[in-house]
């Protein structure tokens, strides 16, 4: 089975913790602070590689976990990071949010990389808060939580040649004759229902032939099944453009067949319309196709299509088009601009920043705070310790939580909900006023 769309969890390696150590000598007995800061936890990358042409091991694996930061230690010891966990795709393969299927990454060459889901920041040790009236900090702060979400992987085939026509004309049986591919063919249409790839060897060239389900009339509006798959074409050099010699089912004309066509797929995308062609007339061991073929000739000689007649079933003319396109595909591989051999650039996904602090009333006396760097503070605060939540709230309050709630009409004694945490509301008196003014560390 060919998959070219996957559906996979990623989630990055947790931060590790600060250590709140202190010194402890002997004959010393109350030294300093001495917690080393906690290890960053492994991001979760995905990158392009072009030894890879499908996305098939991800139908089976759809969970990856990257490691998490180890927490930081006495004598100044700061914990280890946790290793990336990179994830390699087929070059061409298209990143997304799940969520939202905002593309996050379009990793269109060998090498090029994208950090979905990032890995938590360390927390830092107690040596950070250490200020002039606070020697001894006895708090640290916990890691951060790392990303995780869904995200989709979408391959286009990257075929050099894509076979499209009608239903039936006979584009399975032409692939299964020029390749190694075996897909379904039947006299019925919609045979095919998902794209088959083959290889196509041509003396000592070789290229990538696509089979894709049969296009109809209104196929760029979602008609028919062509819409899903009209973007696997979007990639390919060349179309071999397929045509009944028979008339087919519908007796249709073939010359008014292939405008047809070739509406569809202008109306799909623009640049399709200019995209190299052949037409291939298929069917010639049929009586009365020799008649189609030098008309279909002759209308693709007047606008300048090679053209060449065929028949999948007796395998007649199928040698001199097979040589024929390779020589054309070898054409178009050598007009495109050569790539570096390896283009290594790395994307970053940054979810909209906002400092945004919403506060959302919840009861009579209850507030909730939506906002994603309060929160942050709050998950990177040990609730256990006293000092460490005297520190967060007064970041709190410097971030403007305090007047936002008060804004709100928050009055003390009333619980205020943070992220996983609730307070009972306290507004704090100001620093200057109490005559402590202390500079903090560990802000962002
Ligand atoms: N006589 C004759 N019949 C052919 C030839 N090529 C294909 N056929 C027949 O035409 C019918 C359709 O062939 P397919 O290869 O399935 O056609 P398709 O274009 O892939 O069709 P869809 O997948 O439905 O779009 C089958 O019954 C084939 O046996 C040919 O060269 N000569
Ligand atoms: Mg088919």
């Amino acid at each position: 089975m060919f998959v070219d769309e996957a559906k996979i969890h990623v989630k990055a390696g947790d931060g590790g913790g600060g250590s709140a150590s202190m010194r402890r000598e002997a004959h010393v007995p109350k030294g300093g602070p001495n917690g080393g800061d906690g290890g960053k936890g492994g991001s979760i990358v995905i990158e392009a590689d072009q030894a890879l042409s499908t996305l098939l091991d991800f139908h089976y694996k759809r969970h990856f976990k990257a490691e998490r930061g180890t927490h930081g230690k006495g004598s100044n010891l700061d914990g280890a990071c946790g290793e990336d966990l990179v994830l390699r795709v087929p070059v061409g393969t298209v990143v997304r949010l799940e969520e939202t299927g905002e593309i996050m990454a379009d990793l269109a060459r060998h090498g090029r990389r994208v950090v979905v889901a990032r890995g938590g920041r360390g927390g830092l040790g107690n040596t950070h808060f250490v200020t002039a009236t606070r020697r001894a900090p006895s708090f640290a702060q916990l890691g951060e939580p790392s990303e995780e979400r869904w995200i989709t992987l979408e391959l286009k085939l990257l075929a050099d040649a894509a076979l499209v026509g009608f239903p039936s004309v006979g584009k399975s049986s032409l692939i299964a004759r020029m390749s190694a591919a075996r897909p379904k063919i039947a006299d019925y249409p919609f045979t095919t229902l998902i794209p088959n790839l083959g290889v196509v060897k041509a003396g000592d060239r070789s290229f990538v032939a696509a089979d894709i389900p049969g296009l109809i009339e209104g196929a760029s509006e979602g008609a028919g099944l062509g819409h899903a798959f009209l973007r696997h074409i979007e990639r390919t050099a060349l179309i071999l453009h397929v045509v009944d010699l028979t008339g087919g089912y519908e007796g249709r004309d073939p010359v008014e067949g292939i405008s047809i066509i070739d509406a569809e797929l202008a109306a799909h995308a623009e640049e399709l319309a200019s995209r190299p062609q052949v037409v291939i007339g298929n069917k010639m061991d049929v009586d009365g196709a020799d008649e189609e073929s030098t008309r279909v000739a002759q209308w693709c000689e007047d606008i300048g299509r090679p053209y060449f007649a065929v028949s999948a079933v007796t395998g007649v003319g199928i040698e001199d088009m097979v040589r024929a396109v390779a020589g054309i595909v070898h054409e178009l591989r050598l007009s495109v601009e050569p790539e570096a051999d390896v283009f290594e650039e790395t994307f970053i996904y940054e979810p909209p920043k906002e400092r945004v602090i919403e506060v959302e009333r919840a009861g009579k006396s209850e507030y909730v705070i939506r906002s994603g760097f309060v929160e942050r503070m709050v998950i990177m605060t040990d609730m256990n310790n006293e000092e460490g939540v005297a520190h967060l709230q007064r970041r709190l309050k410097r971030a403007g939580v305090e007047n936002a709630l008060i804004e709100a009409g928050a009055i003390d004694g009333d619980t205020v909900t943070i992220g996983p945490v609730s307070f009972e509301f306290e507004s704090l008196v100001a620093p200057e006023i109490a005559g402590v003014v202390e500079e903090e560390a560990g802000d962002e």
